[in-house]
Order: C-alpha cells, then structure tokens, then sequence
C-alpha cells in the first residue's frame, strides 16, 4: 500500500465510502447479544453436544471471528466498554455493583455513548433486553443514554430473574401479568409453562415488532440492540435467582438421562430457544426485506459460566458441554475463557461469505466501527475512544494486529481479594490475575490454552517490554476501582 501513489488511494477511499450508503442511506445495525455464553457453546466455534445451526448459517454468510474480545470477564462493565468505546482501564465502570452499598452504578452524564451518537447522526436507536447501565432515575437510564425504544430489565441482578413481575417500557414499569396473578414455580414456568411470561421470548417478539415498525419508515436507518440475558444463569423468582437456566422445556434434552436437569436446560436455552430466536429474526430481516441493508453483529458479554443450578437439581459445570473449549478459565477470569467472544458480523455484499478471521478485536472498537458505518467518522476523530474501527478488516484488508488491547478486572475467589490485569499485542498475551503475582506471558498462536508460561526467557524481553509498557500507559487509576489485591473492589 505505502508504494501506491496517491490518487489511488483517494479513488478506493471514495469507492469504498460509498459502499456504506445505499441511496444516501446508511446501513442498519442489529446486535445480538448473549448472556455468558461460552466461546465454545456454537457448533460453528466447536460445540459437538448441542447445535446452533442457524447461528452457524449467520456465520457460514459472513465473517466468524477466533479472536475477539469481550470488554471485561462480567456483565456490567463488559457492556459499557461496549456502549463507551473505552476498555477497562480507563472506564468509569470497571465492575459489577460498583456502588458502596453493592447496587449497579450508573454510566454518568459526560460519558458518550454509541446510542447517543448514532441518535445524533440520525438514527433510530432501540434496546430489548438486558440494560444494567443505570436505573430509571439516573443519568445512565437507557432513554437518557441514546435510546429512542427501551423494553427490558435496568437491573442486572433482577434480569436474573426470567420470570419477573414487571419490565421497563422506556421510563415506566410494565406488569407481566402471567408473572404476578400466579406465583411462578419452577413447576409451573419450567415444566408445564403454563402462562409464565418469559423475558427471552417477550424481548424477541419486542424486537420482532420493532424490526417491523422500521420495515415501515425505510428512509431512517436503525440500530437495534437486542441483549438477551441468556443462558446466564437464573432462576424463576427473585429469591431464587441463579438456580438454573430457566427455559420453558428441556425439549429432546429431557431424554438425556445421564445429564444433570441443569445441563439438559442449558443446552436447551442455547439451541432450542436462543439459536431458535436468532433463525426467526434472520428470516424476518428477509421477509421485511431489510437483510442487504442491515449489518449484523453476534457476541457474548463475557465466557462461560460456571454458576448455577441447585443441589437437588446439579450445579451448572463448564467443564460439562467443554464451553471455553480450548481455553483456559471461564466468566471472572483474565484467562482467555474469560474474555474471548464467538463473535459474528454478516454485512452482505462487503463482508466476503464464510470467511474464518483470527483478528484480534474487542467490545471497545464496536463504537468506533458502527460510527464509521454511520458516516461519523468525524466523531471518532474528535474522541478519545480506546477502540479502532475494524471496517477494513470486514471488507477483507488487514487492521493493525499490534495494537494492544487491554484488561483490568478485580475478582473474587473464596474470600480473596485480586486484581489483576491482561493484555495482547499481536500474538501475545501478558496476564496475571494478582497485582503482587508476575506477568505471565504467552504466545496465543502456539498456545492458545496459556499452558507455556513464557516470562522470563529467551528471545522475548522486547515483546515484554511492549506489552508492560501497554499495561502501565493503558490503566489510569478509578476511586471507585482502586488498583490492588484486597483494596479492590470485587464482582
Ligand atoms: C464526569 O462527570 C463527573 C461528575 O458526574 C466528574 O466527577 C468527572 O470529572 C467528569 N469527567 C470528565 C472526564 O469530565
Ligand atoms: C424509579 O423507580 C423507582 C423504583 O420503582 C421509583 O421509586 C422511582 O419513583 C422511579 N423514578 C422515576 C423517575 O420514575
Ligand atoms: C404474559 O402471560 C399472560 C398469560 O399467558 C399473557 O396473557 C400475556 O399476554 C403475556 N404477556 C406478555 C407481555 O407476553
Ligand atoms: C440482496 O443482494 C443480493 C446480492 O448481494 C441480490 O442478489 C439480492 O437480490 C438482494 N436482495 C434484495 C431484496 O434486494
Ligand atoms: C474441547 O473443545 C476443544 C476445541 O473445540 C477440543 O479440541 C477438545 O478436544 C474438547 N475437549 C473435550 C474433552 O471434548
Ligand atoms: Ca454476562
């Protein structure tokens, strides 16, 4: 590229400028968004237990990405890196229950984020599902924060349970009535589902009907985010949250006998109702006519869990269906099971069908990538987002692979206390998972479970010394995350 001359490049800028506008109209953004799912919970990523055929044909018409990143190992920071554009080390939310008293903490007024951004540059914007950013009364409440539609849970500790009593229509509470003439039962909701009101089918049909009502002003361009909170863990009242995967029926899962109830509801929840979902939204993007002109996105907010489930029923392994497949470690953890995502984009006619990706990418260059398929560009310019646009990438040229991308998380084992810090440069990663333990280093390529600690040997001080270097500029120090095992604050 550098030996081009210049008018050349001039041309295939434009060229490919106007690829983003069909009619002076910029393409719409659908994100599908799943709750832990592990990077090795679809067949197309490995899965040989369960199947996700038609998140497997959303990948078979687009781009599957090996190598990319969530924003953090847990729910709420992970989704304000992606509704920020900013990692983890400079975010303001770097936790779950950020607050002193262990409730959600707010995104504030001064953080700018993609909704807000997009609505300004003209488009509809609207959430289903799962918000945990801010409460109705904040400034980090969805409609405050960019979106024109919001149906779901701000809560992300109530979110957990998948069978609540009411949801939020924009600023006011919706009773689910099927949820409160009848106590919900596991009995009821999860064996006879009779009349339960299940948020992951009331949020797709919510979706479905919005999908619809843009269908009708095809002039505006949309971005959807449809953020399912599932297969989390959960439970069928608030007291008992987490005591499951909640799905209506275990389906054909129910005759594996010698798999625990929570397994058979884990498999169910992944490929009868979430891949299911995503088959009838594919279809419905056809019907409406929208699928050329609609770019959509597939990621998990963090790796697997291992969380869940009862002592009667089983408790919840990742280790039963190998849900971080090859990867070390699971949701919490700074190891790649932690953070990587079975990401998707399908862009018809730029992204080339069935191309397999090994870009490293993550949560923070979603901002920057939807902004430049928006036309704003200048907006990404005039911020200091911590995320690169992946945009050529998906037309099929290289991005730069030795940027480094970055990891802060505190987390909680039995009662100890430790933060830690991740990073990768190219092909490598510096991780440890304690602030008084050393750097461990691995070649990602080679070693893609981080079983071959590398720190310390030959031939690999200068890449050390770049990933350190990246470690100390990235992390700007938060009062409310403070920096250290034991004074930090754990999720
Ligand atoms: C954002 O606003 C908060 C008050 O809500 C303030 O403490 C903080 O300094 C502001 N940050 C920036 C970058 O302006
Ligand atoms: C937000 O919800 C809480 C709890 O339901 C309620 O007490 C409060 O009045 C609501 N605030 C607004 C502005 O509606
Ligand atoms: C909730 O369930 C009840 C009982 O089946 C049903 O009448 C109602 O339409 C459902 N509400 C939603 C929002 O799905
Ligand atoms: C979508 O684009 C493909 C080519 O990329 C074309 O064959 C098809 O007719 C288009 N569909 C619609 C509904 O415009
Ligand atoms: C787990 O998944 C990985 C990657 O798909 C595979 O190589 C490995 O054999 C699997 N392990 C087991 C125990 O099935
Ligand atoms: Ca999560």
């Amino acid at each position: 590229m550098m030996r081009q001359p210049r008018l050349f490049v001039l041309f295939l800028s434009l060229a490919l400028s106007t690829t983003f506008s069909v009619a002076g109209k910029h393409p719409n953004i659908l994100l599908l968004l799943s709750d832990d799912l592990g990077y090795d919970e679809l067949s197309s990523f490995g899965q040989q237990s369960f199947s996700t055929p038609n998140i497997d044909r959303l990948a078979a018409s687009g781009i599957r990405f090996t190598d990319a990143y969530t924003g953090a190992p847990v729910c709420a920071p992970s989704r304000g890196v992606l509704m920020t554009g900013l990692h983890t080390g400079h975010a303001y939310i770097r936790g779950n229950n950020g607050n002193a008293d262990g409730t959600d903490m707010h995104l504030r007024a001064n953080d700018t984020t993609l909704p807000e951004l997009l609505q300004s540059n003209g488009y509809h914007t609207s959430l289903f599902g799962k918000w945990g950013l801010g409460f109705n009364d904040t400034e980090g409440a969805p409609n405050v924060k960019g979106f024109d539609k919001f149906y779901g849970e701000l809560d992300q500790a109530n979110a957990h349970n998948m069978y609540p009593p009411f949801l939020w229509r924009d600023t006011e509470k919706e009773d689910l009535i099927g949820n409160v003439e009848t106590k919900p039962s596991r009995e009821r909701c999860m064996v006879a589902n009779s009349g339960c009101n299940w948020t992951h089918d009331i949020f797709t049909q919510n979706a479905i009907e919005e999908l619809e009502n843009r269908a009708a002003e095809p002039e505006k361009p949309f971005f959807m985010f449809l953020s399912w909170t599932d297969p989390h863990a959960g439970g069928y009242t608030t007291t008992n949250a987490e005591t499951g995967n909640p799905v209506p029926s275990a389906g054909d899962f129910a005759n594996e006998a010698d798999w625990p109830a929570v397994e058979q509801d884990h498999a169910s929840v992944i490929q009868n109702y979430q891949d299911d979902s995503v088959g009838v939204i594919l279809k419905l993007l056809d019907d409406l006519k929208l699928t050329n002109d609609t770019i959509v996105f597939f990621a998990s907010d963090n790796g697997a869990s291992n969380e869940g489930g009862l002592p009667e029923t089983g408790f919840h392994s990742y280790n039963f269906f190998n849900s971080s497949g090859l990867l070390t470690g699971c949701k919490r953890s700074l190891y790649e099971g932690g953070i990587r995502s079975p990401t998707i984009v399908r862009w018809p006619g730029v992204v080339e069908e069935g191309v397999v990706s090994d870009f490293p990418w993550g949560f923070e260059d979603f901002l920057p990538t939807v902004l430049e398929i928006a036309g704003a560009e200048d907006v990404v310019k005039s911020n200091n987002f911590d995320g690169t646009s992946i945009v050529p990438v998906l037309q099929g040229g290289g991005g730069d692979r030795d940027r480094c991308l970055y990891f802060e998380f505190c987390t909680n084992i039995n009662g100890v206390k430790s933060w830690g810090q991740a990073v990768r440069i190219g092909d490598y990663k510096a991780v440890t998972l304690s602030s008084e333990a050393d750097l461990e280093l691995y070649n990602l390529r080679k070693d893609p479970s981080e079983q071959v600690n590398l720190a310390g040997g030959d031939g690999v001080e200068e890449i050390m010394g770049n990933l350190k270097d990246c470690l100390e500029r990235e992390h700007v120090d938060s009062e409310d995350f403070p920096k250290g095992d034991g004074v930090c604050r754990a999720s």
